[in-house]
């Protein structure tokens, strides 16, 4: 601003006066141009005229159109260049134009946005709000936050059902655990099922858990023992079918990672099929948990 300041309303410097303010060449090399009082107004240009605040460049480079002299019509005065001058040095200079030049959808989360595509700064859902306990953090095409798919959902999800039901010979008793509302939709990073049963020749027994049309087999082995009351977790020690394992946490049959990556879904099935007759039991209770991103 500073040679700006310096030329309002004199015309001062090293400017030939002939009859009024006519071109010259400043201190520094620029092309200035007299004061044309019918085009040159506070808002177009940045000559010699009134400052013009929103559109002059600071130190305007010489304006190849001016052939030197009193203009024409419509060019009165040095061209007006935004932004800073890549050839002058010093304050004011060098920097992106007027600190505005964030591009939203160039990829880069800059000054002005609050992310800009995949570039979300580093933060996840609860970051940008902390009743959020997870989910997928999103960009919209405006450079904002989506947090549409940011859930509420407790995490681990932990949700035990007490059953009561009879378990027969030969038959299958079914339970179903729906989740609460806004519980699904995460995705699932490790289940673990806890089974509470009373009968008298566990042997009997094949007990699978089901959810979205994935089956995982939690037992189908042992013999005469009595009752079952153990946590399947894919990181528990093996299942000895001995009554140390009651209250303990076992391997299931098969590995519960089968629902690694799968999406939280409502509705979580378990099935303790007796598959011999002369020994029954009941399903106490059961419970999930869902530990879910
Ligand atoms: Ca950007
Ligand atoms: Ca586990
Ligand atoms: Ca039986």
């Amino acid at each position: 601003m500073r040679r700006v300041v310096a030329l309002l309303g004199t015309c001062g410097l090293a400017v030939v006066m002939t009859g009024g303010c006519a071109k010259g060449v400043d201190s520094d090399g620029f092309t200035f141009g007299p004061v044309d009082p019918t085009n040159d107004t506070a808002t177009t240009d940045g000559g010699t005229g009134p400052v013009d605040l929103t559109t002059s460049g600071v130190g305007s480079m010489t304006d190849a159109t001016d052939g030197g002299g009193p203009d024409g019509s419509t060019d009165d005065g040095p061209a007006v260049t935004t932004g800073p001058d890549p050839s002058e040095t010093g304050p004011g200079e060098g920097s992106s134009s007027g600190g505005m030049g964030s591009v939203c959808g160039d990829g880069m989360a800059e000054v002005g946005e609050e992310c800009d595509g995949v570039d979300l700064g580093g933060l996840s859902c609860p970051d940008v709000d902390p009743t959020f306990t997870g989910g997928t953090l999103a960009c919209t095409a405006g450079c904002a936050y989506d947090t549409s798919q940011c859930s509420t959902a407790d995490n681990p999800i932990v949700v035990c059902q007490a059953v009561g039901a009879a378990i027969n010979d030969n038959a299958t008793t079914s339970n179903t655990i729906v989740l609460p509302a806004g519980q699904t939709g995460g995705t699932i990073t490790d289940v673990n099922v806890e089974v509470e049963l009373d009968h008298t020749y566990i042997g009997d027994l094949d007990i699978d858990v089901n959810m979205g049309g994935t089956s995982v087999v939690l037992f189908n082995t042992c013999s005469s023992e009595d009752n079952l009351h153990v946590i399947f977790d894919d990181s528990g020690g093996a299942l000895t079918c001995a009554s140390s394992d009651i209250g303990s946490t076992v391997q299931p049959a098969s590995p519960l990672s089968a629902y690694g990556g799968a999406t939280v879904q409502t509705n979580w099935t378990l099935d303790v099929a007796d598959t011999a007759s002369a020994d029954t039991g009941t399903l106490q209770q059961w419970c999930l948990t869902i530990t879910w991103m």
